[in-house]
């Protein structure tokens, strides 16, 4: 292979290139959850928590972000802060790794750019807060998240709270099925709905354990590249008031029509304005699911690394 004049191989931590040396357990965090998905500080205080909730699920945690062009896998406590401070941090997806990367820039990984990078450094376990996904009003504005093709062509555990409720949640299973992504919720076959416990949309199939997710995604990567996502339910009495919920997202996508955002900064302005006009409920439950998703994460993990060694794919 003729070495690109630009490295692209991420930066491991340490802890995180001995770990996947030992075939010890890791999950890959993203950052633009921190850095724009939550307002500072509390931002900060969440990433500490985030990764102990992996640490507590039995794994290494490792928060990736690129940072002066470097794609990193696992972040100091020094690159955790710069990326919860700084305000102008770019939010790169996919098609923004190459720019950022070329041109020395820094920024926070979406679910998109984090499973391409948690891929390529060997992590196989991801968690997250909500996948992006079709938005509502999408046959006018074509908004859909790369989060959904990035899924279809990356071998990964994503555990998530399903998909964000402001979107469009039954088209985005249609195209989860379209892409071939497989979808299995955690213990339940309702589609959680982020901030609540149910969408109102059914998946196909349920795991029970973290050892049945694992072996899942086992028989998936000896199939054909893609993800497993496991959908896992804030429990009903830890969940967003459902009729505060459905006031607070019709306000708040209102407010992004009238604000004219587009793009990418949809997603950042409604999470925002939905943790101002619930007083902050909204930012907690998130947090909350988040911590959630990351201890699921790390018992899958461990799963996966506690599996027998399967047979390269051919
Ligand atoms: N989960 C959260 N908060 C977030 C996100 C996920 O709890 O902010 C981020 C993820 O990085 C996801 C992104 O990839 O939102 C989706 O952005 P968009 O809709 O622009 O693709
Ligand atoms: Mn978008």
């Amino acid at each position: 292979m003729i070495a690109s004049p630009t490295p692209t191989a991420p930066v491991l931590s340490p802890e995180v290139a001995s770990a996947l040396d030992d075939g010890r357990p890791v999950v890959a965090l993203e950052s633009t959850l921190l850095a724009h998905g939550l307002p500072r500080p509390a931002n900060r205080a969440a990433a500490d928590e985030v990764e102990a909730a992996v640490r507590a699920g039995g794994a290494v945690p490792a928060t990736i972000a690129v940072l002066g062009g470097l794609p990193h896998v696992g972040l100091t406590p020094e690159q955790l802060d710069r990326v919860c401070a700084d305000a102008d941090l770019a939010k790169l997806g996919v098609r923004d790794l190459p720019v950022a990367v070329a041109l020395g820039r820094s920024g926070a990984t979406t679910v998109s750019s984090t499973a391409l990078l948690a891929a390529r450094a060997g992590v196989a376990v991801f968690a997250t807060g909500g996948l992006g996904g079709v938005h509502r009003q999408s046959a006018d504005t074509f908004d859909e998240s790369a989060d959904l093709i990035a899924l279809a062509g990356t071998s990964l555990v994503v555990v998530c709270a399903g998909v964000k409720s402001i979107l469009d949640v039954p088209a985005t299973l249609e195209r989860l099925e379209t892409l071939s992504v497989t979808v299995v919720g955690y213990r339940t076959r309702a589609f959680p709905g982020f901030y609540v416990a149910d969408s109102g949309s059914q998946v196909d199939w349920a795991v029970e354990t973290p050892e049945e997710a694992a072996a899942v995604f086992a028989a998936r990567r000896d199939l054909a590249r893609g993800a497993v996502v496991v959908a896992n339910p804030l429990p009903a009495d830890e969940q967003l008031d459902p009729a505060l919920h459905g006031r607070v997202i019709a306000g708040a996508l209102a407010a992004a029509e009238a604000a004219g955002v587009r793009g990418k900064a949809v997603t950042p302005f409604v999470l925002d304005h939905l943790h101002r006009a619930s007083d902050g409920a909204t930012l907690a439950v998130n947090v909350r699911l988040v911590l959630r998703n990351a201890e699921l994460a790390g018992r899958i993990a461990a799963a996966l690394a506690a599996l027998p060694a399967s047979a390269p794919a051919r």
